[in-house]
C-alpha cells in the first residue's frame, strides 16, 4: 500500500511538471492522463509540492478526487533558512489582503543569515552573577554584525518578559547581562545560557512574517 502511493505520488508529480510543461487551454493530453490515473488517488495533497499547488489538478480536472495528501509525499525542505522562508511565502500567497509592493522576503532572508551566525557561530562565555548571568557574546565579521543587530534587540524583548537584561558594545560583539530579583529565576538564567535565553518569546515566528510584509523589521 505503501510502495503504490509513493507510486501515485511520483505519478502525479511526474503530470504535474508535464502541465506545467505544456500549460494550454486546450490541455491536448487530458484525455490519456486522465486514464492513467484511478479516481480514489490521494497523492495530491493541499500543501504538498509547490508544483501541486494552486494547479488545477484537483479541481477543473478531478482527477486526483481531492482527498487528503498520503504520508509518502515529503514535507522537509532540506534546509532550516529555506523552509521557514518557503512557509511564509506560502502564508503571503494564501492571503489575498498581502500588499506585495510592499513584500521584502531578501530582508526576512538577511535576518534569517543573522540567525544562522548568531546560532552556530557566535563564541557566548557566560559568567555566573548572584542574581543571574552576563554573558560575552562575540565573533568576527558577519557574526559579530548579526551579533550587534540581534542581541540589542532581544534584550529589549527579554525586559518586556520581566527580567532585567542590557547590553553593552564590544568591539567584536556584544555583553548581554540578564538579571532578575527572584532567586529563582536568576538559577533558571544561568542554567539557559546565552541560547536559552535568546530563544525566549513567542512572538518571533510572527517576526518573520512581519519582516516579510515590510511592516517592521527586528
Ligand atoms: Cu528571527
Amino acid at each position: 500500500m505503501y510502495a503504490r502511493s509513493l507510486g501515485l505520488a511520483v505519478i502525479a508529480m511526474l503530470m504535474a511538471a508535464a502541465y506545467a510543461f505544456a500549460e494550454t487551454p486546450g490541455h491536448p493530453q487530458h484525455g490519456s492522463m486522465g486514464q492513467m490515473m484511478p479516481p480514489q488517488d490521494g497523492a495530491a495533497g493541499p500543501d504538498g509540492c509547490p508544483m501541486m499547488r494552486g494547479h488545477d489538478m484537483h479541481g477543473k480536472h478531478g482527477m486526483m478526487g481531492g482527498q487528503a495528501q498520503s504520508s509518502s509525499e515529503p514535507t522537509l525542505a532540506g534546509q532550516d533558512a529555506f523552509g521557514a522562508i518557503q512557509e511564509i511565502v506560502r502564508i503571503l500567497e494564501a492571503d489575498p489582503n498581502t500588499d506585495w509592493s510592499k513584500v521584502d522576503i531578501a530582508a526576512l532572508r538577511q535576518h534569517l543569515i543573522d540567525m544562522n551566525e548568531v546560532t552556530l557561530h557566535a563564541v557566548a562565555e557566560a559568567k555566573a552573577l548572584d542574581n543571574g548571568v552576563e554573558i560575552a557574546v562575540t565573533g568576527e565579521g558577519r557574526t559579530a554584525e548579526a551579533i550587534k543587530r540581534m542581541v540589542p534587540a532581544h534584550a529589549y524583548e527579554l525586559n518586556a518578559m520581566g527580567w532585567n537584561a542590557k547590553t553593552e558594545e564590544l568591539p567584536n560583539g556584544v555583553t548581554l547581562v540578564v538579571t532578575s530579583e527572584d532567586p529563582a529565576q536568576a538559577i533558571r538564567l544561568k542554567a539557559l545560557g546565552f541560547m536559552g535565553i535568546i530563544v525566549q518569546g513567542s512572538h518571533h515566528q510572527l517576526h518573520h512574517l512581519m519582516m516579510a510584509k515590510g511592516e517592521h523589521g527586528h
